[in-house]
């Protein structure tokens, strides 16, 4: 799916555009699946909203803005358990990152028409710190984006900065890292977007009359080892390719209620 120059751009850039990993009929199953986990959601009153809160704008603005968002998407919906160990997926995968890959975990991002929140620009990193930083994103299109739906923008090469310290761990300071900074990365419907967990990245407000819909699977080596105890997701640890060689020494503590 991928060439040697691509993982050499990722490896310089710290992101990667792969177009067409989904097929439309794919991206279209998936499309659907988001739709009736958000009809759910309001069924159980359980929509809430998951616009990301903070100083990076005027709070008048900040509380107009909507994110609907779910993490475990593979809980939700079989579409997804195939999306993220999907044979075009684990192909690029294992270029990146290496013969053995990980599920970390899997989420949803819907920015809706005219109203979809921003994301501030940060590194995934501080959320999940890992020894070897393999971790990454891999942020699959449902519809098409660009600047005016609010499309992800990255910081090419950031991820060679290192960690960066974030406000109160959450996003860096917006005074020197504005959204309009971040490179955008418009793509279609199946395209899918790779990035390191130490790559600047964000998005900008949806102002479009349009939806963003985006599925973020999580991925690391399973050899990346987490430095400390924090953010466990259903099915993390699944290996989506490759062997696990620690299986005797890592195993996630779920507990089921
Ligand atoms: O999808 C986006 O616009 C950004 C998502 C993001 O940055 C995140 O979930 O960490």
């Amino acid at each position: 799916m991928i060439k040697p120059q691509d993982v050499q751009f990722y490896n310089d850039n710290g992101y990667l555009l792969v177009r067409g990993v989904f097929s439309e009929d794919e991206t279209e199953a998936m499309r659907k699946a988001v739709d009736r986990i958000i009809e759910r959601a309001a069924a159980w009153k359980s929509g809430q909203n998951h616009a990301w809160q903070g100083d990076f704008m005027p709070p008048e603005e900040l509380k107009k803005l909507v994110l609907k968002g779910f993490h475990d998407m593979h809980y939700h919906d079989a579409c997804f358990l195939q999306a993220l160990a999907h044979p075009n997926m684990t192909a690029v995968l294992s270029q990146l990152i290496g013969p053995n890959v990980q599920l970390h975990h899997s989420k949803m991002l819907v920015k809706p028409p005219e109203n979809g929140a921003a994301f501030p620009m940060h590194q995934d990193y501080p959320y999940f710190p890992h020894e070897k930083h393999t971790m990454l994103a891999a942020s699959v299109h449902l519809d098409d984006a660009d600047d005016t739906n609010g499309c992800l923008r990255v910081i090419p090469g950031s991820h060679k900065q290192g960690a960066l310290p974030h406000v109160g761990a959450h996003y860096l300071n917006h005074k020197e890292y504005p959204i309009s900074m971040g490179t955008l990365c418009p793509a279609k419907a199946g395209d899918v977007l790779f990035f390191n967990y130490l790559t600047i990245h964000g998005s900008d407000v949806n102002r479009s009359q349009r939806f963003r819909r985006n599925v973020l699977f999580q991925y690391r080596d399973a050899s990346d080892f987490p430095v400390k105890k924090a953010h466990f997701d259903w099915g993390m640890g699944l290996m989506v390719c490759g062997e696990n060689p620690h299986f005797d020494k890592v195993k996630p503590a779920y507990q089921i209620v």
